[in-house]
């Protein structure tokens, strides 16, 4: 199928890409007076700096409706691929978006995909729709049973060293903020049905966490996939866990990619986020 236009949202770690006919929509990173969109132009290593200098919380917040639209311009036939809406308003944002188009452009097709995830899961949906889209008998109102489908296999775990802006800004349940109080903690977690931060374990030790992660991929069904792992200033571990991964599946077909602004804001330095999809 032709001329279906792909949008996510910058927690996917995406950039736009015209040979993709991928958008990727910003969201916003504030520091006091100071905005800064989270697209190609943030400078990540200079805004983790800023963010760790910075005294006060930073915030964040979803991406206008217009930005949508704006995404959107033109398009016959576009799905949206967002943040959980478990966390963050951006899915409300592009439903609504949506909406305001249908009423200018009423032949228009759009589908919006809740992805109760973030980060390279949303890439790994992305890369599912792109592989349906590849088959020619493929009819647009079939598409959005086949990408629930696909997300029934796709999973994302993670391993955080602090949580601080995700409990300075409410972004976990109280009783999660407080392990965010503990030091040197290696959370690993994965992301709930319904999309919220769900911890699995704690791990003494960055050799352990790493083990620990392969274990719950294991425990995950995975059968040596497709994997994508997004590190934030953290190549070194992200690599260590690629071969961790491939002693067990050779096969394994393994990226590895540095978070953009927002993932980069809420898993902080040396955090990552694996993505994997089931056979
Ligand atoms: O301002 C906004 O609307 C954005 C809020 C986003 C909050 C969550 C970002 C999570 C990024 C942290 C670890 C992964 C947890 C994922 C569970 C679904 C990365």
């Amino acid at each position: 199928m032709e001329n279906v236009r792909l949008i996510v949202d910058s927690s996917a770690n995406t950039l736009s890409d015209p040979d993709r006919n991928l958008e990727v929509v910003p969201l916003t990173l504030t520091f006091g007076e100071e905005n800064l969109l989270d697209d190609e132009n943030l400078n990540i290593s200079d805004f983790l700096t800023k963010m760790e200098v910075n005294q006060e919380a930073g915030k964040t917040a979803a991406p206008s409706i217009q930005r949508w639209l704006d995404a959107l311009d033109g398009a016959e036939q576009a799905i949206i691929v967002t943040i959980t809406s478990g966390m963050s308003g951006t899915y409300s944002s592009a439903l609504q978006a949506r909406d305001i188009y249908l009423e200018s452009h009423p032949l228009a097709k759009i589908i919006v995909v809740d992805s109760r995830s973030a980060g390279p899961e949303l890439e790994l949906i992305i890369e599912g729709i792109e592989e349906m889209l590849q088959d020619p008998k493929l009819r647009f109102a079939d598409l959005e049973s086949k990408i629930a489908e696909y997300r029934t296999k796709t999973s994302l775990l993670f391993l955080l060293q602090s949580l601080r802006n995700l409990s300075l800004n409410g972004r976990v349940s109280p009783a999660v903020a407080k392990l965010a109080g503990l030091l040197k903690i290696n959370l690993i977690g994965t992301a709930s049905v319904d999309g919220d931060l769900k911890p699995l374990t704690k791990a003494r030790g960055m050799k352990k966490a790493l083990k620990e992660l392969v274990k719950q991929m294991e425990e995950n069904k995975y059968q040596g996939g497709r994997v994508i792992i997004d590190e934030c200033e953290n190549l070194a571990d992200a690599e260590k866990l690629k071969e961790l991964i491939l002693e067990k599946y050779p096969d394994a077909k393994i990226t590895i990619r540095p978070m953009r602004g927002l993932c980069s804001f809420y898993a902080e330095r040396g955090g990552l986020m694996v993505a994997f999809a089931n056979a």
